[in-house]
């Protein structure tokens, strides 16, 4: 069990040991995480102590190139996004909410009252295991047993039969949310290389008005549901959270925050 904690499994071993140091500690500072997430210890949050400044770093360094290519501002500029992401999705935050609805990212960490559990019974490659909910856990939500098969696999633990410690350990949790981000699931580009700039759209992807910005991570994380809708709540909520902590870490949003122009993948 420890070696699973302190381990970056599978094709991250390498990258990680040959790049001890990647600094996002130097970007988000304990003090800057407390202000980001400024409500996620709340009593009022169910993942109250859960998600740390401490996994959160230690999960980064299973992805060294997590916000660390490019300019300073290109870094700072993913990261933002990163957080922004995951604040959306765990978010605890409502238009009222104290400091306003964009201090409460981080503030659950596993669905509630998911609509089912998940399962994509036609995935051979990642059968379910009868009785399991691969509901939304962790800071991405992580769902569906084609993704947490892959992402067990990648990581180091049993994803399909053991999708509850996605919600039970919290370095785990942030290391499938790096993962997912980090991972390219064709067609889709990762979200990284969108964010760096290194996404290359094909004929299609322009025809669909896919191009590079923080709207094309919101269409690659719920584009299904979310993008080529005009002003859709969900989005601007992703929207809202990104621009909070832009400012923060002070570097400019760059362009298409939106996808209400884009067609899904
Ligand atoms: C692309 O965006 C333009 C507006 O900028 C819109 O008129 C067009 O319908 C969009 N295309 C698709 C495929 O959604
Ligand atoms: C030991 C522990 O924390 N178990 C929890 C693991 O996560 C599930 C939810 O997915 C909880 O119900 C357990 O209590």
């Amino acid at each position: 069990m420890s070696m699973l904690l302190v381990l970056c499994f599978a094709t991250h071993t390498a990258e990680a040991r040959r790049d001890r140091d990647p600094l996002i500690s130097n970007l988000v500072s304990k003090e800057l995480f407390a202000a980001i997430f400024l409500h996620k210890d709340d009593n009022a949050c169910p993942a109250k102590g859960f998600y740390t400044y401490d996994s959160f770093i230690q999960a980064t360094s299973c992805f060294p190139r997590f916000g660390n290519v490019g300019s300073l501002a290109t870094r700072k500029r993913e990261i933002a996004a990163f957080l922004a992401q995951i604040s959306h999705e765990t978010t605890g935050g409502w238009a009222t909410a104290p400091d306003g609805p964009f201090a409460w990212g981080l503030c659950f960490k596993e669905e509630v009252t998911p609509q089912s559990d998940y399962c994509d019974s036609s995935n051979r490659k990642w059968p379910c295991y009868p009785g399991k909910s691969y509901k939304g856990r962790g800071p991405i939500q992580l769902s569906w047993n084609y993704n947490y098969g892959p992402a067990g696999k990648a990581l180091g633990f049993d994803g399909l039969r053991n999708p509850e410690i996605v919600a039970n350990n919290s370095l785990i949790a942030f290391k499938t949310a790096l993962w997912f981000w980090m991972t390219e699931q064709k067609p889709k580009p990762s979200c990284h290389n969108v964010m760096i700039g290194k996404y290359v759209p094909t004929k299609a992807d322009l025809a669909a008005n896919r191009t590079v910005g923080f709207g094309l991570v919101t269409n690659i994380i719920n584009g299904g549901l979310e993008c080529g809708i005009p002003n859709d709540g969900r989005v601007n909520d992703r929207i809202g959270y990104f621009r909070r902590y832009a400012k923060l870490l002070n570097v400019d949003t760059g362009n298409n925050l939106d996808c209400e122009n884009q067609k899904s993948f």
